[in-house]
């Protein structure tokens, strides 16, 4: 049976190591609105479009709670429109080098494609061996049933994704913007979203 592994995204919060996290995935699915949602603030641009928006890496770097925290943002290697992919994933290599980095691979809830089902093998083609470090990010947690834990959602989603999530190590975590959105309103904080 599949656990809630969210606890490892916690364990990356609560260590004082400097931490490197690489957003990736398909266009659109949520990764650079991700990339501001760890750093509390908007470095990636993100917004709903017909292709893709993030057309190179974008490497950004905050102090959190005395914990250095960097993102690097990627664009979907796999998509036809950006340009010399291979570029990009040279970019991307370089950015990694030296650091200890976390994967993680950006899915929307709700929308798995027949093309992220071996997503994870395309990846570690051009990146090499990264399942082992590899964190499913779901995104659209807003998209859940009413009272449904992201738990519920694996237990019950595509054998597809649940081989996925199983080559990660089950390793999981979710992220719901619309909620973070009205915490900021409300002039809160957003918790339990800073890693
Ligand atoms: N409702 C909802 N919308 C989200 C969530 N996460 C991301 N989005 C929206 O999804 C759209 C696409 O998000 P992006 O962050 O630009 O996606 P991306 O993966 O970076 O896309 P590319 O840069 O094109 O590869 C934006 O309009 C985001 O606001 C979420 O959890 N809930
Ligand atoms: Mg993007």
């Amino acid at each position: 049976m599949i656990q809630n592994k969210t606890q490892n995204m916690e364990a990356v919060q609560s260590s004082t190591y400097p931490v490197t996290l690489v957003l990736l995935g398909e266009f659109g699915c949520g990764k650079s609105a991700s990339g501001n949602t760890i750093l509390g603030e908007n470095k990636f641009a993100s917004r709903a479009t017909a292709g893709p928006l993030t057309t190179q890496c974008q490497k950004e770097e905050r102090d959190l709670n005395g914990k250095r925290v960097t993102v690097i943002d990627t664009p979907d290697f796999f998509d036809q429109h950006i340009k010399d992919p291979e570029r990009h994933v040279r970019q991307c290599r370089e950015m990694c080098k030296g650091r200890e980095c976390v994967y993680l691979l950006v899915i929307q809830i709700g929308r798995f494609t027949e093309r992220e089902r071996d997503i994870l093998e395309r990846l570690e083609k051009k990146l090499g061996r990264i399942g082992e470090r590899t964190i499913i990010l779901f995104t659209y947690g807003d998209n859940l049933k009413y009272g449904q834990s992201i738990d519920d959602y694996v237990r019950s989603t595509d054998p597809h994704l649940q081989r996925l999530i199983g080559k990660c190590r089950d390793k999981y975590h979710v992220f719901n913007k619309q909620e973070q959105r009205r915490v900021e309103s409300a002039g809160g904080e957003a918790h339990g979203t800073g890693i």
